[in-house]
């Protein structure tokens, strides 16, 4: 359950965070998400220059639906009840992927490709404690409102991790946000549509992402 304050939040803001919502499960799925990338026969990409990340990414796409202990995660409750408070007229499962990062990402949005006018919401599961000073998820609350000026002003100076400087003087990494610090078992939701970036990253970053969209 979502509580009617937690809904307008993330109606408001375009991002929740749900502290310890895994916590007892997270070291299982730790191992789980660790089994599935150490097996040499799962179908990788490495997403390494050319977008939003910064150095080398490895990414297993539908990393959830390749281990039956994430598996579980698809139809476990505290995940349906997010679904269902944020997307009250029905949804669909969109698989995702496991990520390591040894990388950061500069401002973004994970909306390119799909329908931007209905709500996208994106779970994510980061396997290790981040901070601010190391690699911790960045919005930009509100920025998924595509039709305020504010996040078309905000868009134009910071999606463009090389121009942003110039632009508003100082780089990504200083761009003012609000950081999301997690610790494992922690579930970070967001609408694909919100301003995000990571910065300061110091380790691996593993994540696992899934999500769902307006039916
Ligand atoms: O953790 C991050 O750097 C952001 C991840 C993300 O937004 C993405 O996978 O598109």
């Amino acid at each position: 359950m979502l509580t009617d304050q937690q809904v307008n939040y993330f109606d408001t803001f375009g991002y929740l965070a749900l502290p310890g919502r895994f916590a007892d499960e997270i070291d299982a799925i730790t191992r789980a998400f660790d089994h599935v990338f150490a097996d040499p026969d799962q179908v990788r990409m490495d997403t390494e220059g050319g977008t939003y990340v910064t150095g080398q990414r490895d990414v297993i796409p539908g990393m959830i639906e390749r281990h039956p202990v994430l598996l579980a995660l698809k139809s476990d409750r505290r995940i349906l009840d997010v679904a269902d408070a944020l997307l009250p007229d029905g949804h669909t499962f969109l698989p995702g992927d496991g990520s390591r990062f040894r990388s950061e990402t500069t401002w973004h949005v994970d909306a390119t490709a799909i329908d931007m006018s209905r709500r996208n919401i994106k779970m994510a599961l980061y396997l290790d404690p981040l901070d601010r000073n190391g690699g911790a998820l960045r919005v930009l609350p509100g920025t998924h409102r595509l039709d305020d000026q504010f996040t078309q002003q905000v868009r134009k100076a910071v999606m463009n991790e090389a121009t942003i400087a110039d632009t508003i003087g100082v780089p990504g990494a200083d761009v003012p946000c609000w950081t999301l610090e997690t610790e494992p078992g922690d579930l970070l939701v967001w609408d694909r549509r919100i301003v995000h970036a990571s910065y300061n990253n110091t380790t691996d970053r593993r994540v696992l992402a899934f999500g769902f969209k307006a039916a």
